[in-house]
């Protein structure tokens, strides 16, 4: 199927798709917001979208992309910057076109150096990101100083390749022109994230120029957010569905989604901030327990659905859902295994969570495929299983199903269902091919070079031979029985 672009026609668009209600033209680029992906689109921009329809006001904000063609952009521009948001479930659909974008720029067609004035006008008061886990280059807590892109940037700073060096080359400027206070508001799905984040820019700050480090202390906050929202890759199902909503008109910049969302932010703005509350986010001064429940119970049973649902040939975790065996240990996971690690305040129920998470799974519209989510798994599985693999072996309690999580992680980059291969995407995907070579062959020899991966497996868990021989029974019984047996006999 391919899908032309034409500029929307608003004037003919259906009566029920809503257009913004507030006024476009007092929009100034506000926030730039690095990476604008499917997930951008369909949370970030849209909080800020409510947030105007509420208030009104000038806080406009201008994407921008370090990858990929701006054609995207290109297409953006020429639809004023307005794009259609499909939120749909098995009860209902509703269609809108979002308006808080104003501005973009993109690398490869505007210059760098573009982005990095950008980022220092004087009228910007929050720079966001989502730019995946890999996209913070931190490896064990700390700036990544081997990852090649980092030490491409700390050579030629005001080149920069990554967002890491990008904002700090924009908040060097900043500096310069005396333009004033700034807000990094991270909103990617890691624990810690504004922290995580603030410790790469700072750490990067402080080899590039200490009195930049200095300056960024001062005038630049780094709140955690916890961010939710089930947003897959647009394929061309969904560009059809997003179509059939418009009446019939193309949007290649439109997005389909959940109905749910959920942004839950630590409220420490250094320059302002939009009124998020009126989308509905939750300003609060510690995040990190939503983060955790978060991470574990959703995106924990996400990957375990993903490599294990994948390897059994399902293809969407709809369709795990929809199979009993796989609800089931979906529901075990996170009751038994995530809820106990959780310290969340008492008025949050976790088994209502539970089950909420899984009737969101259950949505047979969204099409979120195995294959997507089991993308970056050494960026993933630290956050989402293993930080719970250590609370259950210090108690000595069942977490068999976290263990099985990473048998079938080790059977999946294998890149073999039953004869046929499929792409791994990974940041470590070669140093994982290497690892499949030389000992794909000889079991032991395989599940050992893994765990050796020392950023993705702590020491503390590969000096246990408890923890190292149940992550080979469970390679094992994937690989012996089929992904779906395994499954089916956990406890
Ligand atoms: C998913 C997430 O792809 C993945 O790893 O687990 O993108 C998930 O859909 C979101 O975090 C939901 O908020």
């Amino acid at each position: 199927m391919t899908f032309e672009f034409k500029p929307l026609d608003f004037a003919q668009l259906p009566e029920a798709v809503q257009m913004p209600g507030y006024d476009r033209k007092a929009l100034k680029p506000r926030i730039v917001h690095i990476g604008f992906g499917a997930f951008a689109r369909a949370h970030v921009a849209m909080h800020l979208h409510e947030a105007l329809e509420a208030h009104g006001g000038d806080w406009g904000m201008r994407v921008v992309e370090l990858f990929g063609s701006p054609e995207l952009f290109d297409r953006l521009v020429e639809n004023d910057h307005l794009y259609t948001l499909v939120e749909t479930s098995d009860d209902a659909t509703n269609t809108r076109i979002l308006g808080a974008v104003c501005d973009n720029q993109h690398v490869a067609r505007d210059g760098i150096e573009a982005l990095v004035d950008g980022l220092a006008e004087p009228q910007v008061s929050i720079i966001s990101l989502t730019v995946t886990e890999k996209g913070y280059c931190v490896k064990n807590g700390a700036l990544d100083t081997d990852n090649p892109m980092i030490q491409a940037d700390l050579a030629n700073p005001t080149a920069p390749k990554t967002a890491i060096g990008l904002i700090v080359a924009g908040l060097a400027k900043r500096k310069a022109l005396g333009n004033g206070p700034v807000t990094v508001l991270s909103c990617d799905n890691l624990p810690h994230n504004g922290k995580l984040c603030g410790i790469s820019i700072r750490q990067f700050a402080q080899k590039v120029d200490p009195e930049l480090a200095q300056w960024i202390e001062e005038n630049v906050t780094f709140p955690s957010t916890m961010v939710d929202r089930i947003v897959p890759a647009l394929t061309d199902e969904s560009r059809a569905e997003i179509r059939k909503a418009l009446g019939g008109q193309v949007d290649l910049n439109g997005i389909i989604c959940e109905p749910f969302r959920q942004w839950v932010i630590e409220d420490d703005f250094k320059a302002g901030r939009p009124q998020y509350e009126a989308a509905g986010a939750q300003l609060v001064a510690d995040v990190e327990p939503f983060e955790e429940m978060k991470l574990r119970t959703l995106n924990g049973t996400h990957s375990f659905l993903a490599y294990l649902g994948f390897l059994a040939g399902i293809e969407t975790i709809s369709d795990c859902m929809a199979d009993p065996v796989y609800a089931e240990h979906a529901r075990k996971l996170m009751v038994n295994e995530q809820r106990p690690t959780l310290d969340v305040p008492g008025d949050v129920d976790l088994v209502a969570y539970a089950d909420m998470l899984l009737k969101r799974f259950a949505n047979s519209k969204l099409k979120h495929r195995t294959w997507q989510i089991a993308s970056d798994g050494t960026q993933k599985m630290p956050q989402r299983w293993l930080n719970s693999v250590r609370y259950h072996m210090d108690k000595g309690t069942d977490h068999s199903h976290l263990i099985l999580g990473v048998g079938g992680w080790m059977n999946y980059i294998r890149a073999d269902r039953n004869g046929e291969t499929y792409e791994i995407q990974d940041p470590m995907k070669d140093q994982l091919a290497e690892i499949v070579a030389k000992h794909g062959d000889d079991r032991q020899a395989y599940v050992d070079a893994l765990l050796a991966l020392d950023n993705v497996f702590p020491a503390d868990l590969v000096a246990s031979e408890a923890f190292t021989s149940a992550v080979y029974g469970a390679y094992a019984a994937v690989a012996d029985k089929g992904a779906k047996q395994a499954v089916a006999d956990l406890g």
